[in-house]
C-alpha cells in the first residue's frame, strides 16, 4: 500500500462508535488495517495516538492519528471523494444530519 494511503483504525467490535467509522470507510471504498483493542489492556499506540481520551474509535491516517468519531466521519468526507458524500451539501440538510448524529450519540452515552 502506497504510503500516502495508510489507513488504520483501532477500534473494539462492539463500539457503536467505531461501528460508524467502518461504515463510512467502507461506503467510500477506503482500504484500511484494523486493529482490535483490549480495552481492559489498552496498546501504548492506542494512548499515544489518543492521550486525552484513551478512547476507540481513532483513525490513522499516514501516521496522523485523529480521535472522536464525529471528527473522524468529518476527515474521510473532506479527505477522501471515492463514494458518496457523507454529509449533503446543503447547509441546512447538513445541521439537520449533525443533530440527529449528536442526538444519538447522547441516548448511546445513557
Ligand atoms: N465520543 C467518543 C466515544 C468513544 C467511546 O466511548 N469509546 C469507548 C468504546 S464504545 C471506549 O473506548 N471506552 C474506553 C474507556 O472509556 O476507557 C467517540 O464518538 O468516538
Amino acid at each position: 500500500m502506497a504510503e500516502e494511503n495508510q489507513v488504520k483504525l483501532h477500534g473494539i467490535w462492539a463500539s457503536p462508535y467505531v461501528k460508524r467509522v467502518e461504515m463510512a470507510l467502507k461506503l467510500e471504498g477506503i482500504p484500511y488495517e484494523y486493529v482490535e483493542e483490549d480495552l481492559r489492556n489498552k496498546s501504548q499506540l492506542l494512548l499515544q495516538y489518543n492521550p486525552v481520551h484513551k478512547k476507540v474509535p481513532v483513525l490513522i491516517h499516514n501516521g496522523k492519528p485523529i480521535a472522536e468519531s464525529l471528527i473522524i466521519l468529518e476527515y474521510i468526507d473532506k479527505t477522501w471523494k471515492n463514494g458518496p458524500p457523507l454529509l449533503p451539501q446543503d447547509h441546512y440538510k447538513r445541521a439537520k444530519v449533525r443533530f440527529w448524529a449528536s442526538f444519538v450519540q447522547q441516548e448511546v452515552r445513557k
